[in-house]
């Protein structure tokens, strides 16, 4: 095995701000992310490329495991190759909600959402998004290169694209039709990348609604300290 190098150190480019900047922005941040919102009903008017790119690039700023940066993003906007997912997801999705394979617990806390087999959002909407998560990559002489954390890598790395999806004024939705093997047979991904999410990528259809739901307040989820320990 050949020994790795240390990276070389840099300094790092910092700019510390006002603290009533800091807390200025933190709010503006949160406020934008809470109107941010899954979309199942998409327009069909095209979006940028450049935009797809721009998220994409920005999913790949996460932190990773080792730096392995253990993702590849497949960018799709060919409408015969997006009816090829829609047709293997809803047959996968078919026998989930009526052949049987959703256990009824399942079901029951899927209702409120309201969601079915049909997945029309597959076609309609102009782009989709697959991660796939690298379990492990090549490193060129036939050997496998060992991957570290790679599900919290590739979840930061989703949540950093979805962030920037919502910024620049797109809607998604972080879909997981089960199981997601047909996306790596659809997209000719190799055996060692594993479908992660599918998001698709557009405006919302006009009169998209949204279901009425609402977001756990602070107290529910912040502890400070020993707080309702
Ligand atoms: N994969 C299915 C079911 C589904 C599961 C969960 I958990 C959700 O939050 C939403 C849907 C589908 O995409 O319909």
């Amino acid at each position: 095995m050949t020994k790795k190098k240390e990276y070389r150190h840099v300094p790092l480019e910092f700019h510390r701000l006002p603290e009533a900047r800091m807390i200025d922005r933190a709010r503006a941040f949160h406020h934008e992310m809470a109107r941010r919102r899954s979309v199942r009903f998409f327009a069909a008017d095209p979006v940028p490329r450049e935009c797809i790119e721009h998220a994409i690039q920005t999913a790949g700023t996460a932190p990773s495991g080792a730096h392995m940066q253990p993702w590849t993003w497949v960018a799709v906007d060919d409408p015969e190759i997006k009816k090829e997912v829609r047709i293997a997801a809803e047959k996968e999705e078919r026998e989930n909600y009526v052949g049987g394979r959703m256990s009824p617990e399942w079901k029951e806390a899927l209702l409120p959402l309201g969601t079915d087999w049909h997945k029309p959002f597959l076609e309609t909407a102009p782009c989709l998004v697959v991660c796939f998560a690298q379990s492990y990559s090549l490193n060129g002489k036939g050997g496998r290169v060992k991957h570290y954390y790679v599900q919290e890598s590739v979840g930061i790395a989703c949540g950093l694209f979805i962030a920037a999806i919502h910024d620049m004024g797109l809607a998604t939705l972080t879909h997981t039709p089960n199981p997601m093997g047909f996306l790596r047979r659809i997209l000719g991904r190799p055996a060692n990348e594993k479908p992660y999410l599918l998001f698709p990528i557009g405006y919302p259809a006009s009169g998209a609604t949204v279901p009425d739901l609402r977001r756990k307040p602070l107290r529910a989820i912040l502890k400070w300290n020993l707080e309702g320990g």
